[in-house]
This record gives structure tokens, C-alpha cells and sequence, in this order.
């Protein structure tokens, strides 16, 4: 069977013989449109010189790179080009961007997921999360929790550019022939092992770490004597939609947990455009993502901008680490 490109995938995603929406249709294939320019945009970098820094800072607090600012106009410019984008929300910007009166969807978005990798030329990528438009002024609509997600994905820019999404039937992969440019299909219903010997996690944080996820990892190394029976592998890109595309694609655990470096802060990543859309595609291909207390999908959000602790992937990983946290 030849593989499918994404506009064939989304005239019957299910394979029951049922289109997708047809707005929604229309936004994917415009983002996958934005995603092919981003990653030409960063496959250049300094020949075109586009790297280092942009001069400016986003409401993070964090410096915005020049890939950041170009992305995120790329994505800004695309979402308002769609006409079915109600209004949208970015990493880099302080407030949602009203955009088409009316239009049947919301968009955050990460725009460019990785930054402090850009400029060593390792792996990063664009996270999205779509939302029923509902009524409401500013970041009112947005707050719905992430199980309301009409769909959601990401686009990760490395050895290729991939773009995986789900519509709420499973995860499918995308990978971009580069002489045509095309997204074409590679993966379909994504499944995550339930069981893995894989963790990521920055560990120069240990000595910040809450009990239980200190616990978790201490019992991870201790390896095949230890209480798992099994050695664990690490790995730490740095780049959440690496790491996360990496736990799709072969199991593992991904965790960016609360610590004590800004105990006033839930975590580092943000809720709307990191956590939400990644525990969707996770949930949708067997896997599981908490916080630490709740299911991270079932979150009322407070703020477009909110941080959250992250810890997702494998389901029997996450259940270990529920129990450990329970028992805190
Ligand atoms: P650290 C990238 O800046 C990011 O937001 C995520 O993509 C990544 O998982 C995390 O931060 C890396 O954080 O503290 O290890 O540099």
C-alpha cells in the first residue's frame, strides 16, 4: 500500500471512510504548511544568518532567539491566513491575538520548542494545541482543561522533520520527503510500550527534587538488584518534543517535575502549549501524564501562560510514580 500523504489522512483519519472537519482539515494542513517553512528556516540557520539572539525577552522571562521571533510570526501569520482560527495564543506572546470573528477554533502554540538547542544545531520543534472557540474575551476561551483539545501535535525539526498529530483517533506520524516537500505518512495508531528501562530527566536538579520522584529515580538506578529488577537507561535532550517524540517512538518516561529551585512556581513547562498538547497525543497512544496530583489533561487552567510539573510516557511508569506520590 503506498503511504498516505496528510491532506489523504485527513479526508478519513479513522479509516471508517469518514472525513475529518472540514475547518479543521484546513488548519492542519496550514500548520503542516508553516511547519515545512520552519524547518527550511532552521536547516539554514547561520547561512541565513538567523541564529542567536533576537535583543528581546518573552513574558517568560526567558531571551527570545531570532528563530523564536521568525517562528512564532510564521505560525501568528498562518493562523490568521486560515479564516478558522477564532484567536490564538503563543509562548512569546503576553496576551491571545484575536484573529477571525467567529472562526470555530483556538490555537497556542510553542513555536519553536528548544530554543537553547537551536544554536548547537540539536534537535527542536514546534508544539500545537487546538481548542473549540468558545465565548469570551483575552485568555478567557482558552482556559478550557486539556481534554476539551480538538487536536493536538507537534513538528520535530531533526535528522527529518516529522510532524505527528492526533484528532482524538489515535496518533499518526508525518514525515517530510524534503525534494517535494511533502508530509507522507509514517506511523499510524502510535502505541507506547506500556513497560520501559528509559528515563529523562535532568538530574543536575537531584538535590531539588520532591521525595517521591527522588525516590523513583534513586529506585531506576539502582538497577537490577534494586527494587525494579532491571537497569535503566537515561537520556536528556533537552528539547521536550525530542524527548517526547523519543517516548512515543519507543517507550520511556519524561519528567519535568516541581523542585525547590522556585517552589513557588508548579514547574518549568507551561501548561497550554507544552504539557496539554503532549499529554493528549501521549493519553491517545496508551500512555499516561500527572502532575503529580491529577491527570494533567483533566487541569482547569488559571492563566494562558501557566507552569505545571510534567511527568508522562510509559503507563506502568506513571502508575509507580502516582503510588510513590500517593504514599507522600
Ligand atoms: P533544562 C526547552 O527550553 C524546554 O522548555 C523544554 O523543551 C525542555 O524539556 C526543557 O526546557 C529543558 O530544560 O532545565 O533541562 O534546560
Amino acid at each position: 500500500m503506498t503511504a498516505r500523504t496528510l491532506r489523504e489522512f485527513l479526508a478519513d483519519p479513522t479509516g471508517a471512510g469518514t472525513p475529518a472537519p472540514r475547518d479543521l482539515a484546513i488548519l492542519i494542513e496550514a500548520i503542516s504548511d508553516s511547519c515545512r517553512t520552519i524547518s527550511h528556516l532552521v536547516s539554514r540557520g547561520a547561512l541565513a544568518d538567523i541564529l542567536g539572539s533576537a535583543g528581546t525577552g518573552n513574558v517568560q522571562g526567558e531571551e527570545q532567539k531570532q528563530l523564536d521571533v521568525l517562528a512564532n510570526d510564521e505560525m501568528m501569520a498562518m493562523a490568521k491566513a486560515s479564516r478558522v482560527v477564532a484567536a490564538a495564543a503563543s509562548e512569546e506572546e503576553d496576551d491571545a491575538r484575536p484573529l477571525t470573528p467567529g472562526a470555530p477554533y483556538l490555537i497556542t502554540f510553542d513555536p519553536l520548542d528548544g530554543s537553547s538547542n537551536i544554536d548547537v544545531n540539536v534537535s527542536i520543534g514546534t508544539i500545537f494545541s487546538i481548542l473549540p472557540a468558545i465565548a469570551g474575551e483575552g485568555a478567557a476561551p482558552f482556559l478550557q482543561p486539556g481534554r476539551k483539545q480538538v487536536a493536538a501535535g507537534y513538528c520535530v525539526y531533526g535528522p527529518q522533520t516529522t510532524l505527528v498529530l492526533t484528532l482524538g483517533h489515535g496518533v499518526a506520524a508525518f514525515t517530510m520527503d524534503p525534494p517535494t516537500g511533502q508530509f507522507v505518512q509514517t506511523g499510524a495508531n502510535i502505541r507506547i510500550p506500556e513497560k520501559t528501562k528509559e528515563f529523562a530527566i535532568n538530574m543536575s536538579n537531584i538535590r531539588h527534587w520532591a521525595d517521591p520522584v527522588r525516590a523513583y529515580i534513586d529506585d531506576c538506578l539502582a538497577g537490577d538488584t534494586g527494587p525494579r529488577a532491571k537497569n535503566f537507561n537515561m537520556r536528556w535532550i533537552a528539547s521536550m518534543v525530542a524527548d517526547v517524540h523519543r517516548v512515543l517512538s519507543r517507550g520511556g518516561v519524561f519528567m519535568y517535575p516541581w523542585d525547590k529551585r522556585e517552589p513557588n512556581k508548579p514547574g518549568k513547562l507551561r501548561l497550554m502549549y507544552e504539557a496539554n498538547p503532549m499529554s493528549l497525543l501521549v493519553e491517545q497512544a496508551g500512555g499516561k501524564s500527572f502532575d503529580g496530583k491529577q491527570q494533567i489533561l483533566d487541569i482547569q487552567p488559571t492563566g494562558l501562560h501557566q507552569r505545571v510539573s510534567v511527568m508522562l510516557g510509559s503507563k506502568e511508569e506513571i502508575e509507580i510514580l502516582e503510588t510513590k506520590h500517593a504514599a507522600a
